[in-house]
């Protein structure tokens, strides 16, 4: 285990251009439930049924009821030792970008700056009928209603569900900065949504140096060239520390 924990730190040492992917993995420490697993259930539904397009549609109420659930138990979250060691590990490097899959804003409240949201944002909700997008914290929500736009039409959240595609430019500038990398960090993340399933894929058949941490093995463990399983906010710390950082 320690070997690993070498192998990972001394890859990072060398590196220069780093690509960090990260999921719902690295906000549990936060408290933050992920998405698959046990964790991933709420009220029996699985978040293959509730974060699609036609689930808001059968049933906007019951999917904005999760939403701001969701909202209220990342709102009385903070970052953990995770989210902060990455914070450090970009002032480390002339060249660095996170990619992250998560909605709940963790990274930037932690200090991270060159941050891209693959999937949107919790806080943020977007008009069906005139398109406009709105903040949408906990204090602008309704209980009893739907939220609505100043132009009567329904706000939906702001996030990419199943079947839609991702944000383009943000998947282009992914794809541009992963060209000229030389290492690839992948945490907390099952891997099996794409696009971002793709990511390590690419890095690897790019020759970039890849690190996985995760509590459990994923589809990817076996492709990287570290695959430490452990906590994020435990493991990210310890490889600071073995960085001397
Ligand atoms: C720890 C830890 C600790 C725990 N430390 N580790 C068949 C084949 C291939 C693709 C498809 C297919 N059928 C459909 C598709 C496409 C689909 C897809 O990938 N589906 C798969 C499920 C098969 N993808 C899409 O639809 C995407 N769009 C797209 O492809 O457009 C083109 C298209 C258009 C039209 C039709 C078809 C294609 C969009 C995907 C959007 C995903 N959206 C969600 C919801 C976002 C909003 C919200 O938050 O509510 O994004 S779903 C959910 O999954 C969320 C997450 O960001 C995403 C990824 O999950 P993540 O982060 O990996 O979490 P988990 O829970 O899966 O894993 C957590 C991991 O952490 C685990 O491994 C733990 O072990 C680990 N862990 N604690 C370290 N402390
Ligand atoms: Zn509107």
């Amino acid at each position: 285990m320690d070997e690993l924990h070498d192998q990972a730190a001394g890859l990072l040492r060398g590196g220069h251009s780093v690509f960090v992917l990260t999921g719902a993995g690295i906000s549990a420490e936060s408290g933050i439930p992920t998405f698959r697993g046990k964790d991933g259930l709420w009220k029996n539904y699985s978040a293959e049924q509730l974060a699609t397009p036609e689930a808001f549609q059968r049933d906007p109420a019951m999917v904005w009821e999760w939403y701001h659930w969701r909202q209220s138990l990342i709102a009385k979250a903070e970052p953990n030792p995770g989210h902060r060691a990455l914070v450090t590990l970009e002032r480390y490097y002339k060249r660095f970008l996170l990619l992250t899959q998560n909605v709940d804003n963790l990274h930037c409240r932690a200090g991270s700056r060159n941050v891209l949201e693959l999937h949107g944002s919790i806080f943020r909700a977007f008009c069906l009928e005139c398109g406009q997008k709105v903040e949408h914290g906990i204090d602008r929500r309704v209980i009893d209603a739907l939220p609505r736009c100043e132009c009567g039409g329904l706000l939906r959240p702001d996030v990419v569900w199943f079947g839609e595609l991702i944000p383009a430019d943000i998947w282009r500038a992914s794809l541009t900065f992963l060209a000229d990398a030389d290492l690839a960090l992948i945490c907390g993340t099952s891997g099996v949504v794409w696009p971002a399933a793709m990511i390590p894929n690419i890095a690897c058949e790019r020759g970039l140096k890849t690190i996985e941490i995760n509590l459990e093995k994923t589809a990817i463990s076996g492709i990287v060239d570290v695959s430490i399983a452990g906590r994020t906010g435990e493991v990210l710390p310890e490889l600071l520390r073995l960085m001397g950082l």
